[in-house]
């Protein structure tokens, strides 16, 4: 009996603790991964939202639910039927209904898991009518960006360290260290954007977590996803196929702004180069941020 009641409490636990994992507070970070934190980063884009109810409303439930069930099956099995409890051991071999049972339940699982699943691929594999577009190609190990609606603004994206990552922290106190780069990828907000996405030597893949896609980089080969960033800020991901050496030093940052600093940025980015538009975006946005403010003060 107190067998029981004391692996009833651990069930309730493991219950608890997967719920709890899927309260917004503890799936903090809005952009970048936080200390402690589970769960998924926040979204910030349509197809994260509908990943984060994917996750949060079916797959958790399910996943939570058979865990308990096999949990108090096993104990049953160690309270019923262990030596003592049970001496003279039934020699029964086979039971048609219970065998039928736990093929067809699982298959049944399987069934109610795929389609919202299959529902959720399709949403993000159907690119919609796009306000612009994107050319990503990864490289050993950096990322290139060329926007194919303007002439002349393309760019490579290198990580930023030593040196350069203290010159980016005195504009911008609150970049972190192995996710910032010195020229991210500029979007307005609300808008549509294509990503055509290949790779210039082996496969690289590109990935925003708060927006959602992960898609990978093929060498000869160009694929496509669709983001709509709807909040703005600065987001981090991370190249997330393994590409060699540097493959942990080619993170992928982006700069989500009204439309109109957006169109600020290109102006600036085609009549004085991607650099400068770049130092008075981040510098403007730093001045804006609240972590800024933190950074400064825990500097002092
Ligand atoms: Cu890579």
């Amino acid at each position: 009996m107190r067998l029981r009641m004391a692996c009833g409490l651990l069930a309730g636990a493991a219950l608890g603790l997967a719920i709890g994992g899927a309260t917004p507070v503890l799936a903090a970070g809005l952009g970048q991964p936080q200390e402690w934190q589970l769960g998924f980063q926040q979204s910030a884009s349509p197809i994260m939202d509908n990943v984060h109810v994917f996750h949060d409303r079916i797959m958790l439930p399910l996943i939570t639910l058979i865990v308990a069930l096999v949990l108090v099956l096993l104990v049953v099995v160690m309270v019923r039927f262990n030596a003592k409890a049970n001496p003279v051991p039934s020699k029964t071999t086979h039971n048609t209904l219970i065998e039928v049972i736990w093929t067809v339940v699982p298959v049944l699982i399987l069934v109610i898991i795929a389609i919202p699943s299959f529902r959720l691929l399709y949403f993000e594999r159907t690119i919609p009518d796009a306000d612009m577009t994107v050319k990503v190609a990864g490289n050993q190990w950096y990322w290139s960006y060329e926007y194919q609606d303007q002439q002349n603004i393309s760019f490579d994206s290198l990580l930023l360290d030593g040196d350069a990552l203290q010159t980016r922290r005195q504009i911008d106190p609150a970049a972190p260290r192995l996710l910032s780069v010195d020229n991210p990828i500029v979007l307005p907000i609300n808008k549509t954007v294509r990503l055509i996405v290949t790779a210039n030597d082996v496969i690289h893949s590109w990935t925003i977590p708060s927006f959602g896609p992960k898609i990978d980089a093929i060498p000869g080969r160009l694929n496509e996803a669709w983001i709509k960033p709807e909040k703005e800020g600065v987001f981090y991901g991370q190249c997330s196929e393994l590409c060699g050496q540097g493959h942990a030093y080619m993170p992928i940052e982006a700069r989500v702004v009204s439309q109109e600093r957006y169109d600020a940025w290109l102006k600036q980015a085609a009549a004085e180069g991607v650099d400068k538009a770049n130092a008075a975006l981040i510098q403007e946005m730093a001045a804006k941020s609240p972590q800024v403010a933190d950074a400064q003060a825990n500097s002092k």
